[in-house]
């Protein structure tokens, strides 16, 4: 008797959250579309004709399922970037990682659950450099609604989604770079919700317009989504309050500009208490490398207009601070700390995996086909192995089916002290539940490259930030990691030459992708996989989907 009253309470609770979680379903038709933008007509790739693609908003608990149409001639996949993916690891989108990509007249339905997280992520393409203009907003709401914000809630919410635009089919811009060696070229514009704003003196140079109200508290979901640039964000005259990054709150954060590098997210509430007039909102690289190599000078702009203002009133323009003020994105980064509640997951103080992963980017000879290549071309590895995709399955399939021959499970816990890089498809086997803790440290590999920030992007699951720094980590450091109360995030820059130590739990089964989110060196082989067992059931990885994409070639 006793035991079946206390069932009841479980049951319920069970009913509720199920009457609560909705079944949240789109198609997005990937395919050509003709806009004229920075002043010349093009032909880009997007979804459902849309720059940025649809926004998805969904609340924690439901069930999202996307239809992808392939009509582009582009084999792709879609990413939904900061998703824990739990038991659905066949629907993360990283191409050659967890699936093949969907080929062209073809289909594919990814379909999972958003459980135990909220805030602003975000979906791209993840294969070629397609991801700059197939990408959108994925908004998490609490499950019972704004109510449920750790913050007052704001009288709207508007998602800024910062982009990077190139006057060139980016597949093309994709290959160009790798017959160079070099990489793609530099962008053509930044974007702002997909205009590059009035920076352009010409008919097609878009901006993006928001009108408020005076005397109101809005958030602003800020997205970076350009493809390999960091950026500094401001409102002219207004001041922001972050409460979020990475879909993980935190403590409130005062400050006048938000640094955001790619991959990253930033919830910032913004309160409208100035005199009524037309801001200028404005985006510009933040360049931390520490040699001069060029990078996309523009400056994205849109503005924010006073209600009852009239559309030709003259806009304030804010003061960005200058490209390479590394205090400045330095404080911003540095000073964000979790909101910890005591619901929130703690951090586990046992270590199961002590890593130090070294990484960055060298020079190598021309490979024969790399027909404009002069001098060298780039190379990048994570532990001196340069990360190769497998060709003819992917590596959950072949995890999952037990298809020898397509991965070695030698990723180095440290360094090997080896000169020189291994082109290799190697993992991190670990068991379900275990912790691991990585010290990412950045590396100058040669003098004439020098370094800058790698945004470290960690698919499947957060990590805790617990320290960060400039230089070489030193063991000694260990006594200074914040277990109270550190950052939560998906995706970590790196200091240039310095170093941060993220932790998570592999609660997840699968095979999870941590790679450099500046697109530029994925290719180069700036990555590398965790394997994560099967738990005891129930938390075992599923068979794949029934239209699970084949793999050709
Ligand atoms: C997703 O949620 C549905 C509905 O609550 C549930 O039936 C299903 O088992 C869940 N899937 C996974 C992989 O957890
Ligand atoms: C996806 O492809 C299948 C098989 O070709 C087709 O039956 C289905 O209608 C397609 N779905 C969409 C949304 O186009
Ligand atoms: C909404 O949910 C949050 C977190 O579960 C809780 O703190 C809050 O009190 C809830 N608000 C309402 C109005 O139920
Ligand atoms: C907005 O104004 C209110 C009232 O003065 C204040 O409590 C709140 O902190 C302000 N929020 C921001 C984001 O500045
Ligand atoms: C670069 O081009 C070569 C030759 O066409 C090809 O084999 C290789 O896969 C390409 N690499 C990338 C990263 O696209
Ligand atoms: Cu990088």
């Amino acid at each position: 008797m006793a035991a079946a009253a206390m069932l009841v309470p479980v049951m319920l609770a069970l009913c509720t959250a199920a009457a609560n979680a909705a079944v949240v379903e789109h198609t997005f038709k990937l395919g050509g579309t003709k806009i004229t933008q920075a002043c010349m007509d093009s032909v880009i790739y997007t979804a459902n004709g849309q720059l940025p693609g649809p926004s998805i908003e969904v609340s924690e608990g439901d069930t999202l399922v996307v239809h992808a149409v392939n009509d582009s001639p582009y084999p792709l996949s879609l990413h939904w970037h900061g998703i824990y993916q739990l038991r659905s690891g066949w629907n993360d989108g990283a191409n050659k990682i967890t699936q093949c990509p969907i080929q062209p007249s073809s289909n594919f339905t990814y379909r999972f659950n958003i459980t135990g997280q909220e805030g602003t992520l975000w979906w791209h393409a993840h294969s070629s450099l397609l991801r700059a203009t197939i990408y959108g907003a994925l908004i998490i709401k609490p499950r019972n609604g704004s109510s449920g914000y750790p913050f007052p809630t704001p009288y709207e919410e508007i998602p800024i989604l910062l982009g990077e635009w190139w006057n060139k089919n980016v597949d093309e811009v994709e290959k160009d770079g790798n017959m160079t060696g070099k990489g793609p070229k530099i962008s053509d514009a930044l974007t702002i919700n997909g205009m590059p704003g009035d920076q352009y003196p010409c008919q097609g140079s878009a901006m993006y317009k928001v009108e408020v109200e005076y005397g109101k508290m809005y958030l602003l979901r800020i997205i970076n989504a350009a493809v390999n640039v960091e950026l500094f964000f401001k409102v002219a005259g207004h001041t922001f309050i972050v409460v979020a990054a990475d879909a993980s709150y935190t403590k409130p954060y005062a400050t006048d500009v938000i640094v955001i590098a790619p991959g990253q997210t930033v919830d910032a509430l913004m309160n409208t208490s100035v005199s009524p007039g037309r801001y200028y909102m404005a985006a510009h690289v933040f360049d931390s490398k520490t040699v001069a190599i060029p990078f996309d000078m523009s400056i994205a702009k849109g503005v924010i207009r006073y209600k009852g203002v009239p559309d030709y009133a003259p806009a304030a323009m804010p003061t960005l601070p200058p490209h390479n003020d590394v205090v400045t994105a330095g404080r911003f980064y540095w000073s964000l700390t979790g909101l910890a509640r005591p619901s929130d997951p703690a951090v586990r103080t046992t270590v199961n995996h002590n890593m130090v992963v070294t990484f960055g980017l060298d020079q190598a000879p021309c490979a024969p086909y790399q027909t404009s290549c002069s001098g060298f071309a780039l190379v990048a590895a994570m532990n001196r192995n340069s990360f190769q995709f497998p060709e003819k399955v992917s590596l959950l399939e072949a995890l999952y089916k037990g298809v020898p021959g397509v991965y070695s499970e030698d990723f180095p816990d440290f360094p090997p002290p080896v000169q020189g890089f291994r082109k290799a498809t190697t993992v991190k086997k670990v068991k379900y539940n275990d912790v691991v803790e990585v010290v990412l440290q950045s590396e100058e590999y040669s003098s004439a490259l020098g370094t800058e920030n790698h945004p470290i992007h960690l698919h499947g699951f957060d990590f805790f930030l617990l320290a960060q720094g400039l230089g070489r980590f030193d063991p000694s450091m260990k006594s200074k990691y914040n277990l109270v109360d550190p950052q939560v995030r998906n995706t970590v820059a790196v200091p240039a030459g310095g170093w941060a130590v993220i932790r998570f739990t592999a609660n997840n089964p699968g095979m999870w992708f941590m790679h450099c989110h500046l697109d530029a060196h994925l290719p180069l082989g700036l990555a590398m996989v965790f394997e994560v067992l099967n738990g005891p059931s129930p938390n075992l990885l599923p068979p794949p989907p029934v239209d699970y994409p084949k793999c050709y070639g």
